[in-house]
């Protein structure tokens, strides 16, 4: 099988309304979706996404120049080609753009390497999971009233999930009391995750981490700035309640740093900032090195794959804000997530959705 043709989309995918957390302010994921084309006659798929369609257009303007790399290859040989791809962005640097717009084009090799042995990707991976464990993250934004937070938690106990993510980075006296209010509305027993974006410093996080304690967060994600790794580890040290972060660092070398550390209890590696699946594959077994779970960020439709087919795979973020582009939407079922049963993603492009959000 070879690369005939590599179509890179350039897309913006509103939100069904604008949001906040303590660091973005969004309402549209402008994102460039590539289709990989073979002579076989498979097409694989990957994206990348900014916040902006200027970043978008520089992710676009750098899948395009990676695309030789892939040109007339055999998508098999999705690692070698990764190495190649990683030497060939040196001079711009092993994070960022470069990284980004690498992602799609290493996740549809992946793809179609699965599509080709007939198999869905986490069983072309070795994974054995038909389901894995997922949280509701498209809500509970840091701009709702509280009345809105309270609602919205209750809609998604009726979607079926039995997780769910709130975002934090108000006051304190504001988070905790939020926090309360979720924690009351969902009862004991379905898991509460909160996300402070980077929004805290040190001293903060550890203070108000343990007046959160009670609440039995099931996780309290990226407490400060993410690239403070030795405060992030004296958080971790300081708190029982397990901390996630990772989804701002690039490359699975990142994470070995953050392991090294001990920064967190769980790590979140990001597919795009991976730089693809074959980065990501590399953070997940770097963490079962160091008897860490793995988590994700985003990027769902390829995740649960891998999470499915990781030892150390803990929860899937759930984020619907790209269902539209697929044909079939992943089944939530009981808090977790069915794994397709098609070969390779296994969820179809949308042919349609993708016109109606083209640039
Ligand atoms: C997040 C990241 C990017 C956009 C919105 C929200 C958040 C998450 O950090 O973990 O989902
Ligand atoms: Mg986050």
């Amino acid at each position: 099988m070879k690369v005939t043709r590599v179509r890179p989309h350039l897309l913006s995918v509103p939100l069904p309304r604008p949001i906040r957390t303590a660091i973005h302010d969004i309402s549209a994921v402008d994102t460039v979706f590539v289709e990989v084309e073979t002579d076989a006659g498979a097409v694989g798929m990957g994206y990348c996404f900014a916040f902006g369609r200027h970043r978008a257009r520089a992710l676009h303007a750098l899948v395009e120049d990676l695309i030789p790399i892939y040109q007339g290859q055999d998508p098999h040989a999705a690692r070698a080609l990764f190495d190649s791809a990683w030497r060939s962005i040196n001079f711009l640097g092993h994070a960022g753009v470069a990284v980004m717009a690498l992602a799609p084009l290493d996740t549809a090799c992946w793809d179609l390497a699965a599509q080709d042995a007939g198999l869905p990707l986490f069983r072309f991976l070795g994974g054995t999971r038909e389901r894995v464990p997922a949280y509701a993250s498209s809500g509970l934004w840091l701009d709702y009233s509280v009345d809105q937070l309270v609602s919205e938690a209750r809609s998604f106990l009726a979607q079926g999930h039995r997780a769910m993510k709130m975002r934090l980075g108000r006051s304190p006296k504001e988070d905790i009391e939020r926090v309360r209010l979720v924690r009351e509305a969902i009862g004991p027993d379905v898991k509460l995750l909160a996300d402070v974006n980077q929004g805290w410093n040190e001293a903060t996080a550890i203070r108000v981490g343990r007046e959160l304690e009670p609440f039995n967060l099931f996780w309290l994600e990226e407490p400060l700035p993410y690239e403070n790794l030795e405060g992030c580890a004296r958080v971790a040290a300081a708190l029982a309640t397990p901390i996630a972060t990772g989804e701002t660092d690039y490359g699975p070398l990142a994470m070995k740093r953050h392991l090294e550390l001990r920064a967190a209890d769980i790590l979140m590696p990001d597919l795009q900032r991976m730089g693809g699946i074959t980065g990501f594959l590399n953070a997940a077994t770097l963490c079962e090195a160091f008897h860490t779970p793995v988590s994700s960020h985003l990027f769902m439709e390829a995740s649960c794959h891998l999470l499915a087919a990781a030892p150390n795979g803990l929860i899937l973020e759930h984020m619907a804000w790209w269902q539209e582009l697929f044909e079939d939407g992943l089944r939530l079922v009981d808090g977790h997530v069915l794994l397709p049963d098609k070969p390779g993603i296994g969820l179809g492009l949308n042919r349609k959705a993708l016109e109606r959000f083209r640039v």
